[in-house]
């Protein structure tokens, strides 16, 4: 094994970021070990600039220090610069800096990073950037779709990647099933549904151990919890837990895709996101082992898999790359009130929203839909600003990179793009959380009221929010019939409501 001190001169130096951990990434193309070397840099300024959860934090690192070994065991140099080195300056700029003075590489090359932040910075330094050929639609032919669609939405998207790929397309070329979407049959809540299987722990090893030691000793104010950490920290291990799920868990993903029960972080979703954005999994992988036929698994669920992974990942990732820089600065609504300090805390009595904080606390995970329609909804319905929304989720979540949580959560859950990633914004009263969950019996808030003590806060907010936007999405052909009821209010219920609606926004900041 090569150590951290061997300062031979080099030809190419990889800078490998803690969400590239993959050795078949472009720069790796020509790796020679006699004349190039990694280098690899746990910096403070990446788990400070917003606050950052101490799990996710440990994660990074201890998915970086496997990575480093794994490297140095074929060979090859890494000059690792660790949270703990006293001579680390802990920013990118700096750090790499301190490495380029020292190495005085030919060239310094790197994988398109995750962040136009990043991305920026790397530039300046005269680093070299490849292109991140791991997702199935790069960026030219993202380019090159939206050259023919102005108003790009997910669907046509989506069925263009299809035909492009191949995944779920017969040999005539039309969708296997004949159907390009089963999502009639994958809205059912979780009542009576089958045994909900437990994941798979993995065992900190000596290196996950030493990270978490360090996360605890030098990011001990930072949010979240570090209890029971038993992540996949490897890319042998993420490939245990791609299998499980494909045993296990995607039998019953697609039907019970939109349910939340209490008590329940997981259901039958893969927790293959943190995996799959530090590259430890490729896309094509992951798609390979759920289209494996050997595994008996309903059209259904296959399909609202693929569509996951093939659509929507690889769709805001273009949107991301065609819209940045302005698109962070997106505000359609004009909201602008702070986020509530209880999404830090989880202390509300609104039972789903506490669980689904509880969930972030635990494990740094929810799932898509206590993050869209509780958690984003939320936000949404009281005028978080959506970039507010966007640094929380970056704080709290394992698998938030900003190319992948901005359009997800300022862009479909937020609407703050007016539209770009979905056509209408995701809106609904305590009514949906109840059809979709057991979360409304067990709390002191009655979902199907409106105005009173006991009216639940997702309601009130949600006949405000059509009141108070009107303008803009009466219009819209899919909100229509959400305007139609909101008609059936008489000015004194509508008054009522809007006051019950301030009482709520001033009662939490
Ligand atoms: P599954 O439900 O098992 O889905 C399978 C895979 O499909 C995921 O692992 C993921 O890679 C992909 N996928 C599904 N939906 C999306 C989507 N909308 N965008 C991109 N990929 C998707 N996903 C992230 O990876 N990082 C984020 O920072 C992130 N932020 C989000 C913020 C908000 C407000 C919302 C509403 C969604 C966000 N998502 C994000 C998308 C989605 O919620 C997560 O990918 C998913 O919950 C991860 O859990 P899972 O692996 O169990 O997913
Ligand atoms: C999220 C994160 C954290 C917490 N720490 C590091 C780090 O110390 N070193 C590193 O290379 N990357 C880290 N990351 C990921 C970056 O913040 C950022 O998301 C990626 O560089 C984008 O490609
Ligand atoms: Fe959430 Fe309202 Fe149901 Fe309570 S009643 S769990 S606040 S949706």
């Amino acid at each position: 094994m090569i150590s951290d001190t061997d300062a031979r001169p080099v030809r190419t130096l990889i800078l490998v970021l803690g969400d590239q951990l993959n050795d078949r990434l472009a720069p790796f193309n020509a790796f020679d070990a006699s004349a190039d070397a990694i280098v690899q840099m746990e910096v403070k300024e990446e788990a400070s600039y917003i606050p950052q959860h101490k799990r996710r934090i440990a994660y990074f690192f201890a998915a970086m220090r496997h990575f480093r070994d794994e490297q140095r065991i074929k060979g090859r140099n890494v000059h690792y610069s660790q949270i703990t080195d006293p001579e680390n300056r802990h920013s990118f700029e700096s750090e790499l800096t301190r490495q380029i003075d020292r190495l005085r590489p030919q060239r310094v090359v790197v994988t398109e990073p995750g962040d136009w932040r990043v991305k920026q910075t790397l530039s300046k330094l005269g680093v070299e950037i490849l292109p991140d050929a791991s997702f199935l639609c790069s960026s030219s032919d993202f380019e090159a779709f939206l050259d023919k669609h102005q108003r790009p939405i997910l669907e046509t998207f989506y069925r263009h990647m299809r035909r492009q790929t191949g995944y779920l397309m017969d040999r005539k070329g039309d969708p296997v099933g004949r159907q390009w979407n089963f999502d009639q049959d994958n809205r059912a809540p979780y009542r009576n549904g089958p045994p909900i299987p437990r994941r798979r722990s993995f065992t900190p090893d000596d290196v996950t151990r030493s990270a978490i030691a360090d996360v605890e000793k030098v990011f001990s104010t930072s949010p979240g919890s570090l209890a029971n950490f038993d992540l996949p920290v490897t890319r042998s291990q993420s490939f245990r837990d791609l299998k499980d799920f494909v045993g296990e868990r995607l039998p019953s993903f697609g039907k019970y895709q939109d349910a939340m029960v209490g008590g329940e972080y997981l259901l039958f979703h893969s927790h293959l996101s943190a995996a799959l954005n530090l590259h430890m999994v490729f896309p094509a992988e992951v798609l390979a082992a759920a289209l494996d036929n050997s595994v008996d698994v309903a059209l259904n669920s296959l399909e609202g898999f693929v569509r996951q992974i093939l659509g929507w990942r690889e769709f805001v990732r273009g949107i991301y790359w065609s819209r940045m820089p302005a698109y962070a600065d997106e505000n359609a609504l004009d909201a602008d009130l702070p986020m509530p300090q209880f999404y830090w805390t989880g202390a509300t009595d609104m039972r789903c929203l506490s669980e689904a904080i509880s969930h972030t606390i635990h494990y740094a995970y929810a799932h898509h839909i206590e993050r869209l329609m509780v958690l984003g909804l939320y936000a949404l319905l009281l005028g978080v600003r959506p970039y507010d929304v966007h640094r929380w989720h970056m704080s709290m979540f394992l698998d938030a990179i900003d190319w992948v949580s901005l359009p997800n959560t300022l862009g479909m859950s937020q609407h703050g793009d007016g539209g770009i990633i979905g056509t209408k914004p995701y809106v609904a009263s305590g009514n949906y959380i109840n059809r979709m969950s057991d979360h409304c019996k067990q709390c002191r808030y009655d979902p199907t009221k409106s105005v009173g003590d006991d009216a639940c806060p997702f309601t009130t907010l949600y006949w405000d929010f059509l009141a108070r936007h009107q303008k803009r999405f009466a219009d819209n052909p899919r909100m229509k019939p959400q305007y139609r009821n909101l008609d059936r209010k008489t000015p004194n219920e509508l008054r009522a409501i809007r006051h019950r609606a301030d009482n709520l926004k001033s009662g939490i900041f």
